[in-house]
């Protein structure tokens, strides 16, 4: 019987790497200047978990084998366990947790804690249930004021947001439902939630985020490649959580400039 065990064990934990190492799932390709960063990040500690996780279980099969029971074995009898050990297992452990979070913090501290460049695409990214909004400030560079009194989510597009139409900033803004930017230029991302936690996901850019009602977070990426991304939200949100997707475009800086120009066109 404790071979039996040991084969499922070892078998599993065999299996279950497998489709790591061979990369069964895994993530769509990177299109954004962090991805280098990220990805080696996300290597460094998969590998490191992976060899711990492989001995433990390897270990684990093993010790289940060894110390089976049998007619001749002596009864079991309780141990203090190993106080040596421990020290040395919980001291091995925090010094990895410890360092694989100091060698991500700058990579996550960059997106966040550095003020975006200037000339970066400013793009306000609403979540409500359940859609994603994405606000442009048009030709002046300002987001005009929008009001809770007045969001009509059934309504969609600018009147979901709340924008004030008294508000001057607010009359060249530009509402979407797909969010269009260019490549190679930093995206300013200003986050908002209307009414539950969403979380902002766009895996090609290896971005994200949670939007919380309430708060303004704002954080940056730079696509490097022109496409079409899909955006995720990655926070159940409620019954409608599985439809709340959208499409990020990237493309050229003309491009873009066109399209944004038809969107206010078609505004006035
Ligand atoms: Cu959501």
């Amino acid at each position: 019987m404790g071979l039996v065990i040991l084969c499922v064990i070892w078998l599993i934990t065999l299996a279950s790497t497998y489709f790591f190492v061979a990369k069964t799932w895994w993530l769509p390709a990177g299109a954004s200047a962090a991805t280098a960063a990220i990805d080696h990040q996300f290597a460094v500690t998969f590998v490191l978990m992976g060899i711990i996780f492989v001995a433990a279980q390897l270990g684990l099969g093993l010790f289940v084998w060894r110390y089976r029971g049998e007619a001749s074995s002596t009864r079991a009898d309780y141990s203090h366990g190993n106080f040596k050990l421990e020290i040395i297992w919980t001291t091995l452990t925090a010094i990895l947790f410890v360092g694989l979070n100091l060698l991500g913090s700058p990579i996550w501290a960059a997106e966040r804690f550095r003020p975006a460049e200037n000339g970066a695409t400013r793009v306000e990214v609403t979540g409500m249930q359940f859609a994603w909004y994405f606000r442009y400030p048009g030709p002046d560079g300002k987001f005009g004021i929008a009001r809770p009194e007045l969001e009509d989510p059934s309504a969609g597009g600018e009147a979901a947001l709340g924008l004030d139409p008294a508000d001057p900033a607010s009359k060249d803004d530009v509402v979407t439902g797909i969010m269009e930017v260019p490549v190679g230029r930093e995206v300013e991302v200003i986050l908002r939630a209307h009414d539950v936690i969403h979380s902002f996901f766009v895996p090609a850019m290896r971005f994200k985020q949670d939007a919380v009602p309430g708060l303004a977070i704002h954080m940056h990426f730079t696509p490097t490649e022109t496409g079409n991304f899909e955006i995720a939200c990655a926070e159940l949100c409620g019954l409608g959580h599985y439809k709340m997707h959208g499409m990020l475009k990237v493309v050229s800086q003309d491009e873009f400039d066109k399209w944004l120009a038809a969107r206010e066109a078609e505004k006035q």
